[in-house]
């Protein structure tokens, strides 16, 4: 049944992706899924629980996107969401040098569940606008991501704020999902 019903989405062009946004409170991830929905920033409050959003692209992808609290006492709850995640989208403060550490082993503690084995892993340097941000390259190295080099995996300079990188970064998810379809 489920076979018939995923021809008839793929016949209708209405694939369903599914993207989990995670990182420590204060990243910015509900300002991201915002900017990505609406393409504004909206005010927003600490999540407790999660936003869950659809984001169509170019017409015929839509991404449904969770936005879960980032909290230390909340993060616990992150893998409740885990199965069936096409990808990841992780999202770093740039300018957060002191937690830069608990951040990666948030996400290698999370890279190590089995449900998100196959998932495509986008880590977003978020607030790239403050003066104190860590470039790219110095994220890379400080989240260990060379442990990635087996997945489908990209790194990208944002502010959510500002609007800038976004609309690369949902080109190359959109062809990155694309291509494991
Ligand atoms: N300067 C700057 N501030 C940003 C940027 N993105 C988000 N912020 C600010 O960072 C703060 C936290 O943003 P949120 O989107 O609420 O963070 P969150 O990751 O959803 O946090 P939790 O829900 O607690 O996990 C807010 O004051 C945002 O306006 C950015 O690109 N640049
Ligand atoms: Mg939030």
């Amino acid at each position: 049944m489920g076979g018939v019903i995923s021809y008839f989405k793929g016949f209708f062009g209405q694939k369903e992706i599914r993207i989990l946004i995670l990182g420590l409170d204060g990243a910015g991830k509900t300002t991201v899924l915002y900017r990505m929905q609406v393409g504004e920033v909206v005010t927003t409050i600490p999540t407790i629980g999660f936003n869950v959003e659809t984001v169509t692209y170019k017409n015929n992808l839509k991404f449904q996107c969770w936005d879960l609290g980032g909290q230390a006492s909340i993060r616990p709850y992150w893998r409740c969401y885990y199965a069936n995640t096409d990808a990841i989208i992780y999202v770093v403060d740039s300018a957060d040098q002191e937690r830069m550490g608990i951040s990666k082993q948030e996400l290698v503690n999370m890279l190590d569940e089995d449900e998100l084995r196959s998932a495509i892993v986008v880590v977003l340097c978020n607030k790239q606008d403050l003066p104190a941000a860590l470039s790219v390259s110095e994220i890379h190295k400080a989240l260990g991501l060379d442990a990635l080099k087996n997945r489908t995996f990209q790194i990208f300079k944002v502010s959510a704020l500002k609007g800038d990188g976004l609309d690369q970064v949902m080109e190359w998810l959109s062809n990155a999902i694309q291509a494991t379809k």
